[in-house]
């Protein structure tokens, strides 16, 4: 059955083209830098946002219009799987992701939910057959279900604790069975809502030991998928423990973990952290932890997770500029759209000129990101501003060849301490300069 009839398969026509249902700057087989832009954006659809969301929010129900929503349960499940792979194709999307919840309704009991996500998980199997798109990675929702409500992994409740190692565990599985190439850990209750009746020690220690058998398991059947941890500061919890990169990052040393798991970062978190989504990316890549990213944005005037689909290109243009100068770029990550359509836009058709604003906006970033590594506009200026390391004190500091004595004696000769100017304003006219010629299509 199709559920996008009106629609037709979504083509690159270029940056002057009238057609709503087409890409302007997002050329699949482009090549930047030698590889396509396939390749390189690596996009994956959200689940949950496209095909599970009905758009309700904290003061309003759903207003989602979906030509699936006439079936119910397990048939409603199975809609959903055909509708997602119409969309898929004709979105030419390489990836996807879901939580176990979105794909399989939850039975009364673990065993029937086991059973449920089996018969879903075959039929996407037998779809994925003659499909290109592939599973990017999956999760297990360990949140919404009021027996999350003190947490997963980190609850008060061994039982529920269990419980999420279960469900864990089937998700392993899954993602061993459909090929995901990476699994996500996003701690929706991983956090406390008050330390006044919290053992955070405990919590955490539990939490350690969770991610660790987890990996045991994922070695034991052979799931070689890379493992993702998806910082967010608050939200449902008042605090969250993998709060931003740099707490997370601290989180998987303490409890050796840092060999198995790399960060999905999302837009949206790191705004939440009180950060731009470039340092989030800026603080993994650099310490050789950046995994995926979830692709979406913030509204400025709001301070909740709004997971808009991304439009602002002077982010993605930043977002990209780390990405492409990360080891390996997105590796076995992507850019999966973790973004909904607003509740106003809830026409079906919305969900195509969604995906194509996000997709567009990003292949205008890699642009423009790629021009700015090759014409060498930020290195030139950051290495130039450092240039005091290169000789003399700063390269002696650097190779560790000095120490307070000889510091001091230098700090003592100086007559005179210079600095130069940063260039703030100038950098910033660059950028907006690589943006407007990529519009003109220089
Ligand atoms: C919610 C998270 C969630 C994860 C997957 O804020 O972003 O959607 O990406 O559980
Ligand atoms: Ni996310
Ligand atoms: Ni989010």
């Amino acid at each position: 059955m199709a559920y996008f009839n009106n629609i037709s398969n979504i083509k690159f026509e270029g940056a002057s083209s009238t057609n709503p249902f087409a890409f302007k700057f997002y050329n699949p087989e482009e090549k930047i830098n030698g590889k396509t832009m396939e390749e390189i954006l690596r996009f994956g659809v959200a689940y949950w946002h496209t095909f599970t969301e009905d758009l309700s929010d904290p003061f309003g129900v759903g207003s989602a219009i979906r030509p699936w929503d006439k079936f119910q349960g397990m048939d409603l499940a199975k809609a959903r799987v055909e509708a997602a792979f119409e969309f898929f194709e004709k979105l030419n999307v390489p990836y996807f992701c879901f939580h176990d919840v979105d794909i399989a309704p939850e039975g009364s009991t673990l065993s029937e939910s086991n059973k449920n996500q089996d018969t879903i998980v075959a039929m996407i199997k037998e779809y994925m057959k003659d499909s290109k798109t592939k599973l990017l990675w999956n999760t297990v929702n360990n949140f919404t279900h009021p027996r999350f409500v003190h947490g997963a992994g980190s609850s008060n409740n061994a039982d529920v604790f269990a419980y999420a190692a279960a469900k864990v565990k089937k998700g392993l599985e899954v993602g061993k069975e459909l090929g995901a190439e990476s699994y996500v850990f996003w701690g929706g209750r991983e956090g406390y809502e008050t330390l006044l009746n919290t053992d955070m020690k405990l919590e955490m220690d539990n939490l350690g030991r969770f991610f660790h058998m987890a990996k045991d398991y994922a070695n034991e059947i052979g799931f070689d998928a890379q493992f993702l941890i998806e910082p967010k500061p608050k939200e449902p919890t008042t605090h969250q423990y993998d709060f931003d990169v740099a707490s997370g990052f601290a989180f998987l040393q303490n409890y050796d973990l840092q060999d198995v798991f790399k960060f999905n970062i999302e837009a949206n978190h790191a705004t939440l952290a009180g950060h731009t989504f470039e340092h989030e990316l800026r603080y993994a890549r650099i310490h050789g932890m950046l995994g995926s990213v979830d692709a979406n944005q913030g509204h400025p005037l709001l301070g909740w997770d709004t997971d808009e689909f991304p439009t602002d290109i002077y982010s993605t243009t930043l977002a990209m500029y780390e990405i492409l100068k990360n080891d390996g770029g997105l590796g076995r990550g992507g850019l999966n759209f973790d973004a909904k359509v607003r509740r106003g836009s809830f026409e079906p058709e919305d969900l195509f000129h969604a995906h194509i604003a996000g997709m567009d906006s990003f292949a205008v970033g890699l642009k423009v990101a790629q021009k700015l590594i090759d014409d060498n506009v930020l290195d030139g200026l950051v290495e130039d501003r450092y240039k005091s390391f290169e000789d003399g004190i700063g390269l002696d500091i650097v190779n560790g060849n000095t120490d307070f004595h000889k510091l001091e004696e230098h700090a003592l000769g100086l007559t005179e301490i210079k600095n130069e100017s940063g260039k703030l304003e100038r950098i910033k006219a660059s950028i907006n300069q690589y943006l407007l010629r990529a519009y003109a299509g220089e």
